[in-house]
């Protein structure tokens, strides 16, 4: 039981989710040793339009999570070899699937016991014989909040970027795949120039319009498949699937001109912003080490003499 979901893999779900259109169907994992009930389970979900894997075997539960990544799951509580309780605290224990509900599904009545079940880590109690609209309007309601949560746990509420951590495992992710199939990868940190003065001078609010600004300058110039984070208060990350440093150098300098002739707002007044960027070209290095290059490359920016691309 201490093998853990691929982040990366899962990160992909993740993004799927929370792009998707409330239409697209939830992924319910069921595991119930009867196959007379997962059956049951089974049709009624997949009858309101869900995706729907069923194991009747506890011992396959990590199988499952990796392969299938369910954004619901539906346990039984007595199954031979293992409880479903059993099952609900290795689940929690991996950080990635905290925000995945747990359901129980068990023909167990007595209250202590259901209330016991969900001491462990589950977050509804079902009892069958169970109506089967009654279980498909369960999921559902459960489905659709947890992806709100995701959405909102991966995300920087200011700017709508996407947060440290995630960056973090989006360039994780992009290693993986450059690796994989020996593609180019950069990625970029940028900072702002002389923000606290920005902040000192005409106030906080600001200051926290001028991070939108750019958060949504930076969306509209780069492309969907490049992911841009905001990595800490006037700090972002940037990765560049698929770019070579050249290119990355180029299309970082066009955004540094151009961002640093938009006229910012303050009253009556207008200021303008710059910033340094620095660029790290992906060899080979874990994400902890790429990120530290271009961190090193931002340094020199900042130190010879600010707003400048280095990498
Ligand atoms: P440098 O050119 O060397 O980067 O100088 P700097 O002033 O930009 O850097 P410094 O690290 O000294 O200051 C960063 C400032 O960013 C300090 C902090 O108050 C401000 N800041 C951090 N987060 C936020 C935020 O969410 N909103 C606003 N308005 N300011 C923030
Ligand atoms: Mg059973
Ligand atoms: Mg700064
Ligand atoms: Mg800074």
């Amino acid at each position: 039981f201490h093998q853990t979901v691929d982040p990366g893999q899962l990160i992909e779900k993740i993004e799927q989710y929370t792009t998707a259109s409330p239409q697209e169907p939830y992924r319910v994992l069921v595991l119930d040793d009867s196959k007379a009930q997962s059956k049951f389970i089974e049709n009624a979900l997949v009858r309101s339009g869900m995706i729907t894997h069923v194991i009747n075997d506890p011992m396959e539960i990590l199988i499952a999570l990796d392969d299938f990544l369910p954004e619901i799951i539906i346990l039984d509580m007595y199954m031979p070899g293992c409880t479903g309780m059993e099952l609900a605290k290795v689940i929690r224990q991996q950080d990635r699937l905290h925000s995945v509900p747990i359901i129980y599904l068990s023909a167990e009545d007595d209250v202590n016991k259901q209330l016991h079940a969900m001491s462990l880590g589950g977050d509804d109690f079902l009892t069958k014989p169970i109506d089967p609209k009654h279980l498909s309007a369960t999921i559902h309601n459960r489905g659709r909040r947890a992806r709100s949560l995701l959405a909102l746990m991966i995300r920087d509420s200011l700017t709508g970027l996407y947060n440290h951590t995630h960056s973090l495992y989006l360039l994780e992710t992009e290693i993986s795949k450059a690796k994989q199939k020996q593609t180019s990868l950069c990625f970029v940190m940028l900072d702002i120039d002389y923000f606290k003065r920005i902040n000192d001078t005409y106030g906080h609010p600001i200051g926290d319009r001028v991070l939108k600004s750019l958060a949504m300058f930076l969306k509209q110039r780069l492309r969907k498949t490049d992911h841009i984070g905001r990595y800490g208060g006037e700090e972002f990350a940037i990765v560049l699937p698929s770019t070579q440093g050249e290119d990355a150098r180029n299309l970082l300098n066009e955004i540094r001109d151009h961002f640093s002739n938009l006229k910012q707002p303050a009253g009556d007044i207008e200021f303008q912003v710059t910033f340094s960027c620095g660029i790290a070209i992906y060899s080979g290095e874990s994400a902890q080490e790429l990120s530290e290059k271009a961190d090193k490359a931002l340094y020199n920016s900042k130190h010879s003499g600010r707003n400048q691309v280095t990498i």
